[in-house]
């Protein structure tokens, strides 16, 4: 089975705790495409469920699969967020951000009853930090940005070097929200929650890769078979 099979695997498992009436967070990236395609062959078969978009890329997607979608504005709360992840430690703690949806993503899932990560297994490590780390920062001031986060890093027993993400045209990448990324290759994340605390806490940063304590559980799909953990 190749890696977008099991991909689709996992999306098909997390499709189970999906019931009537539910109202869902979308998410970003290969994996949480397969289950918006997957969500929207059950809604053309009659299942009733309305979603928020991670991104305006799983707008476009969701639409496309026939997927009604809604605001955080229209309504109060989230039942389950299905997302994708850069890396998912032991504890569920997560780095997300390759694709550039952090911020929504972070902001779905945080009012999300639960999450739910789909990916294939190559994604499970035991510490999180080999991915680099995506901090989503202002353009202004970026200079004084990079140093309060080198010296959070340093306060946290981090380093690694840090690059302002270019787009696939070689220009800055710009996110959803006009802001810029800084991928930082850290290597090993010993401490990933007091390293989201500090790295939230500078005013240059919008937001941080780092998902603590919001993943509920994981659907794993591997060449073994599909590993559920909670
Ligand atoms: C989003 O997409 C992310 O936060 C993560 O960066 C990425 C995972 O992508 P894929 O499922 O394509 O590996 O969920």
């Amino acid at each position: 089975m190749n890696m977008d099979q099991l991909k689709r695997q996992a999306a098909a498992r997390a499709l189970e705790e999906v019931r009537d009436g539910m109202q869902l967070g979308l998410g970003t990236g290969s994996t949480a495409k397969h289950f918006v395609e997957l969500l929207g062959e059950r809604v053309a078969a009659g299942l009733k469920v309305i979603g928020v978009p991670t991104s305006e890329a799983t707008r476009l997607d969701a639409t496309r699969c026939g997927v009604p979608l809604t605001t955080l504005d229209e309504i109060d709360h989230l039942d389950i967020t299905v997302d994708g992840a850069d890396e998912i430690d032991p504890a569920l703690n997560l780095i997300k951000g390759g694709g550039g949806a952090l911020l929504r993503e972070k902001i779905v899932a945080a009012a999300s009853d639960r999450m739910i990560v789909i990916a294939d297994d190559s994604k499970w490590v035991p510490t999180l930090g080999k991915f680099p780390l995506p901090v989503e920062v202002i353009p202004f001031g970026l200079g004084a940005t990079r140093r309060a986060i080198e010296k959070a890093f340093a306060e946290c027993g981090v380093s690694g070097q840090m690059a302002v993400r270019k787009g696939k045209d070689g220009h800055v990448f710009v996110t959803d929200g006009g802001h810029w990324i800084v991928d930082a290759q850290l290597g090993r994340i010993e401490d990933p929650a007091s390293l989201a605390k500090a790295l939230s806490a500078i005013p240059g940063v919008v937001e941080h890769g780092l998902f603590i304590g919001l993943a509920s559980s994981a659907v794993l799909a591997g060449g073994e078979g599909i590993r559920v953990i909670e």
